[in-house]
């Protein structure tokens, strides 16, 4: 292998030989612990992404890379083609967790949100009983469940569009945050279930109203469509709950979980349901190779049992707290808003002096925190849930002494 030596060579090697489907922030990590990163030339950053939600528990958590440590060594693989040891012990982990029924296990959050929708549909065709091929998924505006085709099928983003047609057919897309709209849509008898970011990630962590979701939730009660959450990003504690459907108190009757339940060290997904939804799959209709591995099955128990014993969901409920009023008292014409649940947060950039929400994070980076815009304007600020008082407030300088220096 060739050895690399600097982040200079770590980049160019990157430049030359692969895809260029996307543009990192020019940073070469090379080593992680709790919030921390490293890069290649040993220099520490701060980690304000959490890879998108999924290291919530801190990079290489002992107990976690032990499981994955301790399970890969004893036995790795076997397929759904038999039985394995530790799927049935997780199965019944994960559902006592969250309060369903019964698993689906698959790898990706793309897979996670493929997996459910063809769930629904199965639902609407043998409980619902809508006609063949006729069962509507409806979709929100801005959302963003991953890159699959079905997937991109139901995105309004021009970049994760265009060119990828044609498209699944099915899908019914609405405005984010609107009620009258979901109950124009659930007029229609043939829609099977309301697919929904419980806050809307990519599109810039927008948090709809107060009281949305539950009345969403209702309305698809009224009119027997399953009410289906993408917590992939939202879920495991991110916004200072286990799940966001549990600040309006309501349980999704499809949940879909990703990211965070490996802690990061191995993608894992999860489709929860109870049996009068999930047991409409049968043996051969739907399936993974690697979902549902022991090690998986072993990683996502030790993640989960480090997010209830670790307290993270209270720490990022008072972290975030935090974190937003520390970023509020600062007074720059870079900073329009900032907003979030928990350690879910962005913050608008207004741009100033020909400068950008990209040169914003360009000047954290030299001074030591990691963060990535979305959208041009907006920076997304999501730690790991172990950070501390003491941690948040060194990054708070760090943001603030980094706009100072642009303004
Ligand atoms: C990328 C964003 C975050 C997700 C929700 C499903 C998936 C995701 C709510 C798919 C994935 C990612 C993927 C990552 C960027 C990222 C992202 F900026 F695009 F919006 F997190 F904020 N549902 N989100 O957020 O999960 O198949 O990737 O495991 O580079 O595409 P996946």
């Amino acid at each position: 292998m060739t050895e690399v030596t600097s982040s200079k060579m770590a980049m160019e090697l990157e430049d030359k030989y692969g895809a260029h489907n996307y543009h990192p922030l020019p940073v070469v990590l090379a080593k992680g612990k709790g919030v921390f990163m490293w890069d290649v030339e040993g220099k520490r950053y701060y980690d304000f992404l959490s890879a998108y939600s999924a290291v919530n528990q801190g990079h290489c958590h002992p107990k976690i890379t032990k499981a994955l440590i301790d399970q890969v060594q004893t036995l790795e693989l076997t397929s759904r083609a038999f039985y394995n040891d530790v799927l049935g012990a997780y199965e019944k982990f994960i559902t006592e967790y969250f309060g369903y029924q019964r698993l689906l296990p698959m790898n990706t959050g793309a897979e996670g949100d493929e997996t459910a929708l063809k769930l629904t549909r199965k639902w609407a065709y043998k409980v619902k009983g809508v006609p063949e091929n006729q069962a509507k998924i409806i979709c929100c505006e801005n959302n963003f469940h991953g890159r699959t085709i079905s997937v991109i099928s139901m995105s309004t983003d021009p970049q994760a569009r265009d060119d990828f047609g044609p498209f699944t057919p099915g899908f019914i897309t609405i405005p984010y945050n609107d009620l009258p709209a979901l109950e124009k849509a659930l007029q229609d008898p043939t829609v099977a279930g309301f697919l929904v970011e419980p806050i809307q990630g990519e599109a810039g962590v927008f948090v709809p109203d107060e009281g949305y979701l539950k009345k969403a939730y209702d309305l698809c009660k009224s009119k027997n469509v399953l009410f289906i959450a993408d917590e992939v990003q939202t879920g495991i504690a991110r916004t200072g709950k286990l799940l966001a459907c549990d600040w309006e108190g309501f349980k999704p009757d499809v949940l879909i979980l990703g990211k965070a339940l490996s802690g990061g060290v191995y993608p894992i997904s999860a489709v929860l349901a109870d049996d009068h939804i999930m047991m409409t799959i049968h043996p051969g209709e739907h399936g993974s190779t690697f979902g549902g591995n022991p090690v998986a099955a072993r990683v996502a128990i030790a993640a989960l049992e480090v997010v209830r014993d670790e307290k993270l969901a209270e720490n990022a409920q008072k972290m975030g707290e935090l974190f937003r009023s520390e970023i509020r008292k600062i007074n720059s014409p870079f900073i329009e808003l900032v907003r979030g649940k928990g350690l879910l947060n962005a913050v608008v950039i207004k741009p100033h002096n020909g400068k950008f929400a990209w040169d914003v994070c360009l000047k954290m980076r030299d001074n030591g925190l990691l963060a990535k815009p979305t959208h041009d304007h907006i920076i997304r600020f999501a730690p790991p849930l172990v950070i501390n008082e003491a941690q948040i407030l060194e990054a708070v300088a760090i943001i603030k002494e980094s706009i100072k220096e642009l303004e």
